[in-house]
């Protein structure tokens, strides 16, 4: 089979096919974003945007970076960095070709070009989709965190940083030095506030770099729009390889799967210019905040709760855990009891988006592992579970349902399965958890003191409530004591 490429899309055979493939003059197209963390997500949501408007805006291409491996740029490099974009639901898969990314550095070996690239006058955006970890953040408070061994690192060797604040910094000032206006930073990434987080962020890296007034007003001057980013994106396996090839006639070795659903919305905050997104199904908005708290709360808080209950559960997929009808019934009650009276849109606004929500879990082509998502949770407990139980606690109405999910967070990283066998915990925070767990035992008092106290998770204040001290160890005792399926049914 052929391998994808620029030359192979032009063949006839391809377009017997019928595949969509860019409605522009990809010779025609320039640089003018720069995207740090280029992985799945990227390519299904943003670059396909993108992908949308070259036609009209042809010097918005993108320039992709991995921060950490060169896997991406090793699987595109030999096809023109062009990707497969499969929409999958129940009805079928439907392929079109993306050509958005014109080029894929790799910054471990390519740092000095990266930056060389980011201080580019024809960049005037530097997005990110590094993950919640790379913000190298403290998780619940959401500053830098300063001794995160890449800010360490990043701080004693500035003109050769591996952290996202540290590559950002280092090309401001190099823009700085040029007399360059700043990009705008444009953060994609599943926090709150992610802009806000984004600049605080930069600037403490700044400050702590301490490269002068000068700069630290220049850095005053960079805006950092919110966006609130949703698409749900499962890792690609080789059985979808399979399937992509078979649909397309073509060798893709990293296709991209997604589902039907695309949401963005983006605080229009954007002094260097912008490709005009409204144009390709964005929404321009001035404040993204009840957005972003609608999505951490609804989807990333349910998904979650799922994927911790759903492993447990012994189900593989979210399609597979959405259909068992107790976990169901407690995130539809997750959602309608717990988290809606918590956000700031209409009631009839938030049942749609609910029962919107229920319809994608269940997506049967999706293949959504339970374990993709139940990965990073130390990263992601506070913004998609943790607020919205600071809010109720503060105004006297219960958690069941959101205490649930924390208890199953808890019992997913003592490391152990139902069946005794090993659970494969990826977290930053990972070893320290087993620690923990090691040394509680299957005592539920225990466990969920010992992982209370990790206040990067929980800050120092949570721990303190009782009621949702209590609420939590009952039902981690009920999930170490009968299982998850049966806390779920007695719930
Ligand atoms: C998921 C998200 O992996 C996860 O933690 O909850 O990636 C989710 O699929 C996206 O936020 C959907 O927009």
């Amino acid at each position: 089979m052929p391998r994808l490429s620029m030359s192979e899309i032009r063949s006839d055979a391809v377009h017997a096919r019928g595949i969509a493939a860019m409605d522009y003059d990809r010779s025609a197209v320039t640089p003018g974003i720069v995207h740090l963390g280029i992985g799945a997500f990227h390519r299904a949501h943003m670059a396909a945007y993108v992908d949308d408007l070259l036609k009209d805006n042809p010097s918005w291409g993108i320039i992709g970076a991995s921060l950490r491996r060169p896997d991406t740029r090793d699987a595109l490099a030999p096809q023109d960095f062009l990707y497969t974009l499969a929409i999958r639901d129940a009805s079928g898969t439907g392929c079109r070709i993306i050509g958005s990314i014109l080029d894929v550095l790799d910054a471990s070996t390519q740092r000095a070009q990266l930056i060389e690239t980011m201080a580019d006058p024809a960049i005037r955006i530097v997005s990110l989709t590094v993950t919640e970890k790379g913000y190298c953040h403290d998780p619940a408070t959401g500053d830098l965190d300063e001794n995160h061994p890449d800010i360490v690192h990043d701080l004693a060797h500035p003109e050769t940083p591996i952290s996202a604040p540290g590559i950002i910094v280092a090309a401001l000032a190099l823009r700085q030095q040029r007399g360059l206006v700043p990009f705008t930073v444009m953060s994609c990434d599943n926090l709150p506030s992610n802009g806000k987080t984004a600049g605080r962020i930069v600037r403490r890296f700044a400050e702590l770099r301490g490269v002068g007034t000068n700069f630290a007003n220049y850095v005053q001057t960079v805006s950092f729009p919110s966006t609130m980013i949703d698409r749900i994106v499962p890792a690609t396996t080789d059985a979808d390889r399979a399937i992509v090839a078979e649909i397309t006639g073509l060798d893709d070795a990293w296709p991209i799967m997604t589902e039907p659903f695309t949401q963005w919305v983006i605080e229009d905050d954007f002094p260097a210019g912008r490709p005009p997104f409204e144009t390709v199904g964005a929404e321009l908005v001035e404040d993204v905040e009840p957005f972003e708290l609608m999505k951490l709360r609804m989807l990333n808080g349910s998904h979650s709760t799922m994927a911790y209950l759903g492993y447990l559960s012994g189900y593989q997929y979210v399609n597979e855990a959405i259909a068992d009808a107790g976990i169901h019934k407690v995130i539809h009650g997750l959602m309608t009891e717990e988290a809606m009276p918590t956000l700031p849109m209409s009631r009839a606004t938030l049942e749609a988006y609910r029962d919107q929500l229920l319809a994608r879990f269940a997506n049967p082509a999706l293949k959504h592992r339970t374990w993709q998502i139940a990965m990073d949770g130390t990263q992601k407990l506070p913004q998609r579970l943790l607020g919205t139980i600071r809010d109720r606690l503060e105004a006297g109405q219960g958690i069941q349902r959101l205490a649930l999910g924390v208890a199953a967070w808890m019992r997913y990283v003592t490391g152990i399965d139902e069946a005794g066998q090993p659970i494969d915990v990826k977290d930053p925070l990972a070893a320290r958890l087993r620690a923990i767990a090691d040394v509680a035992g299957r005592d539920p008092v225990q466990l969920a003191n010992g992982l209370l106290a990790v206040t990067e998770v929980f800050g120092t204040d949570l721990p303190q409530v009782v009621t949702f001290r209590n609420t939590v160890t009952n039902h981690l005792k009920s999930l170490l004591e009968n299982g998850a399926k049966e806390t779920v049914r007695r719930l």
